[in-house]
């Protein structure tokens, strides 16, 4: 089998895994653990529980590759770089707050990237997004398509006239609320309808569905939009941000169709 479906076949198995395991937790009663960059950005038990889960079946089924988790940071198995070049970006429940809150807008994001573990010079080989509590799982390998179960995803080639749908999403710390606002504000013209759905991961795995035209957002970090720009890719669509190399990253996240993309992104960064 080609690495990149191996990849995947095993971001899968342990999404799934993963997945049941913070599903079955939700059941028995959400605690909140922490919080990190904001009293909004909170971490649960959960969060912790399903990491170490994910990271254990990573271990035993690939012992050479790096791991960049949310909860745990930056880890590989050798001091400097992975043994295989491979390193997975992981979000054990990305949407955090809706799974406190019991909305049912969750997922593990798991992917493999190769090269440097940064967005903008990896390369992403395979992901996988499962959001247990609806039971889909989005997946993708580098140039074999990206699938919803065994259903070929395709982005919208094109927005309808009455404008794109849209999402976004905003960060935990309210001294950015301002700008993503005039940010949203900008791109409003643009849009027949907007959506706050809570999970960039769900949002990028939507956009590659054709279930939105295009979500923009800024302040992401790597396991957010890992697995996630990987599905938008590879199923026909535009994935980018700011800086010189225009990649995917904390500055700004763009996801969208072809023809939408290029006039959302800048839209989205004001230019
Ligand atoms: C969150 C998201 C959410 C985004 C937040 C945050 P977490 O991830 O995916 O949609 O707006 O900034 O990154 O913290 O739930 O894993």
């Amino acid at each position: 089998m080609p690495l990149a479906e191996d990849l995947q076949h095993i971001a899968i198995e342990i999404a799934r895994e993963a997945g049941e395991l913070a599903r079955r937790r939700r059941r028995e009663g959400v605690s909140i653990a922490a919080t990190k960059s904001a009293v909004a950005d909170i971490v649960t038990e959960a969060d912790r529980e399903v990491e170490v889960l994910i990271r254990t079946r990573l271990t035993e089924q690939r012992p050479g590759d790096g791991f960049l988790g949310e909860e745990s940071g930056a880890e590989s198995t050798l001091a400097d770089a992975p043994a295989t070049g491979i390193t997975w970006v992981v979000d054990p429940i990305d949407g955090t707050v809706n799974y406190a809150y019991g909305i049912p807008s969750y997922a593990v994001s798991i992917a493999a990237v190769s090269g440097d573990p940064e967005p903008e010079w990896w390369l992403a080989l395979a992901g996988a997004v499962y959001n247990p509590a609806s039971g889909e799982l989005f997946h993708a390998a580098r140039g074999s398509g990206a699938w919803l179960g065994d259903e070929r995803l395709a982005v919208n080639a094109e927005p309808s006239a009455a404008g794109a749908l849209l999402a976004t999403g905003f960060g935990y710390d309210p001294a950015t609320h301002a700008g993503d606002l005039a940010r949203v504000a900008r791109v409003m013209p643009l849009a027949r309808d907007l959506r706050r759905i809570g999970a960039a991961s769900l949002d990028l795995a939507f956009v590659a569905a054709g279930r939105l035209d295009g979500y923009f957002e800024r302040g992401l970090n790597p396991w957010d939009h890992a697995a996630g720009a990987l599905l938008v890719a590879e199923a026909g669509g535009m994935v980018g941000g700011a800086g010189p190399r225009r990649a995917a990253g904390k500055a700004m996240t763009v996801a969208a169709g072809p023809t939408l993309f290029e006039t959302l992104l800048r839209t989205a960064l004001g230019e």
